[in-house]
């Protein structure tokens, strides 16, 4: 035991963090094998790597263009277009080569919620939850293209155990046990504003989820990656498990990523707010990227064209597709996504061994973002959706972005697809739905879907609840 303390010690004293055996001497064996298990592993090159270097945009470094992206259809070509896409989207997907992937390893702080988001009630009338939905989306799509879907789920450490156990309780939603991989993220330490490691127990250093840029790493150290190249899937649709509106599958965007033969793709919106908290798609010296909006300088946020529109249009609501031989090809070098950089508040233990909760930011915490990768993709499509259609997320317990604002959104998508197939909605004086409406993914998650499937009364007074 003590030849290891020394061996610990001399490996901490390389890299400066030798404070981690301050309480060694206090340990029980069982205690000094965990903590000496969790220093083993550590990867002290990844750290400092993520130490030295800051992605964030450096205003004086950016030459910011705006950069193309592909429209909604606006004119009897681009319909074309899009149904050419459609067509490609849905062979890939009858052919078993796409599957569905879903991060949900985040803490959900901002919404206040005890458990995984994805088990967050959201149904406006069924409380049906956010995991059930998208379960039901994948599972809708399998029963259309006559393919089982693989549904992957990526989580973190303060949720793997609750998520499995939540899919094994409710049956995998209808899905085929097998189909359903819940794999789990990596975690980083953070340092302090010297740039050390934290205890957080005196057998214990602090570490924190990786980042949803973790997933193309967890992707390929769990064996998905593997797996999914001998059932023949080379396509990954990706979205976060808070935006109960997304397509999981989207045959279009899926076809559009396909006939480019792109590696990376993503979804873009109309930004409506400067200020909104998505992610800006930029040509920066002459490389597509999207820079979040916290790094994007001010004047830029809100720089506008002559005719008053935003110069930089695009939004990201992080969906994108992707190739397994991209996740191969980037795992296969050393996967080199940077590190973001957060000041967080982190509990510590301080010289006597009490654990104090600072009341300020006292640490770095170092997070990969997915949107990185796209710079490493050797072609990249990228989408526009409509912002109606595809996004209302689950963000905080009140306000914007909260399950009421979603539970809106849902109901006021469910009538206009009501609307469009004929059948009249009660509206309130802002022309939203004046009852609840809910229609299962299982029912219908289109309006054409839904014209095939009805059959509910043609004038709806009263909630509505169609549901299988
Ligand atoms: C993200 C995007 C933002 C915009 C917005 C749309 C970033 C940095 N920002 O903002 O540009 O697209 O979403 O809603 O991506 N997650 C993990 N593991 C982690 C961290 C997060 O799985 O280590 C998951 C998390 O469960 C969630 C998703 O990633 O599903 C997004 O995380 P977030 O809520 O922290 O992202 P947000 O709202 O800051």
């Amino acid at each position: 035991m003590a030849r290891e303390a020394s061996e610990l010690a001399a490996l901490l004293g390389r890299h400066g963090q030798q404070h981690v055996l301050a309480f060694w001497d206090k340990l029980s064996a069982r205690e000094r094998v965990i903590l000496g298990e969790q220093i083993a592993a550590l990867d002290f090159g990844l750290l400092e790597r993520a130490q030295r270097q800051d992605p964030a945009a450096k205003s004086e470094a950016l030459n910011l263009e705006p950069e193309p992206f592909i429209r909604l259809p606006y004119d009897a070509q681009s319909v074309l277009k899009w149904r050419q896409a459609r067509h490609v989207g849905q062979e890939a997907l009858a052919a078993g080569r796409v599957a569905a992937m879903v991060v949900a390893g985040g803490q959900g702080t901002r919404l206040g919620f005890d458990g995984p988001k994805g088990a967050f009630p959201i149904g406006p009338i069924s409380r049906r939850t956010l995991f059930q939905i998208h379960a039901e989306k994948v599972l809708a799509a399998s029963r259309r293209y006559a393919r089982e879907i693989p549904f992957l789920i990526m989580t973190g450490p303060s949720n793997d155990s609750e998520t499995k156990y939540f899919f094994k309780q409710h049956g995998f939603f209808g899905l085929p046990h097998d189909s359903v991989k819940i794999f789990q993220q990596s975690q980083m330490p953070a340092v302090d504003m010297k740039g050390k490691l934290i205890l957080d127990a005196p057998d214990h250093i602090f570490v924190s989820p990786d980042g949803h840029g973790g997933s193309l790493k967890a992707l390929w150290d769990c064996g998905i990656a593997a797996w999914l190249e001998q059932r023949g899937v080379d396509t990954i649709s990706y979205f976060q498990v808070d935006n109960p509106l997304v397509s999981v599958l989207d045959p279009c965007f899926i076809g559009f990523h396909i006939e480019a033969g792109a590696e990376m793709s993503l979804k873009l919106l109309e930004r409506s707010d400067p200020d909104e908290k998505l992610g800006i798609w930029v040509n920066n010296g002459g490389a597509a990227m999207v820079i979040e909006y916290s790094d994007m300088p001010e004047a830029e946020m809100h720089a506008c064209t002559p005719d008053g529109s935003l110069k930089y249009p695009g939004g990201s609501i992080a969906i994108h597709c992707f190739d397994v031989g991209f996740v191969r090809r980037l795992n296969e070098k050393g996967i080199a996504l940077p590190y973001h950089r957060a000041r967080k508040k982190v509990a510590y233990l301080d010289s006597s061994g009490a654990l104090i909760q600072p009341d300020e930011p006292n640490a770095t915490k170092f997070e990969m973002f997915v949107f990185d990768a796209l710079l490493l993709a050797k072609k990249t499509v990228a989408v526009e959706t409509a912002r109606a259609e595809e996004f209302s997320p689950v963000k905080n317990a009140e306000g914007a972005d909260s399950p009421e604002t979603a539970r809106r959104d849902m109901a006021r998508q469910y009538a206009r697809w009501l609307h469009s197939i004929g059948v009249t909605v009660r509206t309130d004086a802002n022309g939203d739905p004046a009852d609840m409406i809910e229609i299962s993914p299982l029912v219908a998650d289109d309006s054409e879907t839904l014209r095939m499937n009805y059959c509910g009364p043609n004038d709806v007074r009263g909630s509505l609840l169609l549901a299988q």
